[in-house]
């Protein structure tokens, strides 16, 4: 990856890792966004709150009395990931949010007179959500368009259990690092709260959301591991669209093989991966044995 230097190094860190999503074609022009929750002590300490400063405030559509104080680094809005080394400053701010969750300040960066993502109040929600349900392990949250995974919602039933099965059985890697599957949001409207009520739903019980026909919305705890989740999920789709181009499986990763993976992995699974034990379930009604 790029050797990039920054005096933030919370940018230092993130800015390669946009610019490899772009290299990965997943966010063409200005399509995606990003937003990573900052350690509050070392940010609070790298920006302090000055008494006397008026810092304008940003009411939020939608307020957050859990994320109250945090800070947040978060692209802008209109901005080009493929800009993220180039023009930092431009590309990157850090906003911090205040009064109890209903506003927030810019803090640093959007040079251009920017402001945070059109999805900022999306992300938000997600944040609110999976800091909540992760126990505090889950930090930052990406959203970008990998092609091969948004295929997959043209050419399969938008349902989040089919998904999930189809990619856990065609790379074993898939069921250990996302167990909690893929939560499928039906075609909607970027950036409106119809599409961040339908996530809602999903966030509860999942770090990644399809937006059908759109693009993905996943979750992890910093730069590295929410690329090594989309990563994962692309590469798993990429075969899977492959393999139904070419036909459909003729066979795939017996619902056997993945529950001895799910039983030899539990001390580095988030979560059980219930739609496996519902797979199971319904195979042993059925009486049907696939392999
Ligand atoms: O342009 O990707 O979802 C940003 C987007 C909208
Ligand atoms: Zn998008």
């Amino acid at each position: 990856m790029i050797n990039f230097k920054h005096p933030i190094p919370f940018v230092e860190k993130l800015a390669p890792v946009v610019q490899l999503c772009w290299e990965m074609g997943w966010n063409e022009i200005n399509g995606g966004n990003i937003s990573w929750r900052l350690p509050s002590e070392e940010a609070g300490d790298m920006f302090p709150i000055r008494g006397k400063a008026i810092v304008e405030k940003v009411l939020l559509p939608q307020p957050q009395p859990t994320l109250n104080g945090c800070y947040f680094l978060v692209t802008g809005s209109g901005q080009y990931f493929r800009h993220a080394i180039e023009r930092a400053n431009d590309v990157f701010g850090i906003v911090r949010i205040v009064d109890e969750g209903t506003s927030y300040q810019k803090i640093w960066g959007y040079e251009n007179g920017g402001c945070p993502t059109s999805e900022f109040a999306t992300h938000l929600t997600g944040h609110a959500i999976r800091k909540r349900v992760s126990k505090d392990r889950e930090k930052i949250i990406l959203h970008c368009h990998p092609p091969e995974f948004i295929i997959l919602s043209f050419l399969m039933p938008l349902d989040s259990a089919e998904l999930s099965l189809a990619l856990w059985r065609t790379m074993p890697e898939c069921i250990v690092f996302f167990p909690d599957g893929i939560r499928v949001v039906l075609p909607l409207l970027p950036g409106t709260t119809k599409i961040a009520d339908a996530s809602v739903i999903g966030l509860e019980k999942s770090r990644i959301i399809s937006w059908s026909h759109h693009g993905i919305f996943a979750s992890e705890s910093n730069p590295d591991t929410v690329f090594a989740l989309v990563e994962t999920i692309e590469k798993a789709s990429s075969m899977q669209r492959k393999i139904l181009s070419a036909g459909g499986a003729k066979q795939s990763i017996s619902l056997e093989l993945l529950r001895e993976l799910v039983d030899a992995t539990g001390h580095i699974r988030v979560c059980e991966p219930f739609f496996l034990t519902e797979a199971e379930a319904k195979e042993k009604i059925s009486g049907v044995v696939r392999s």
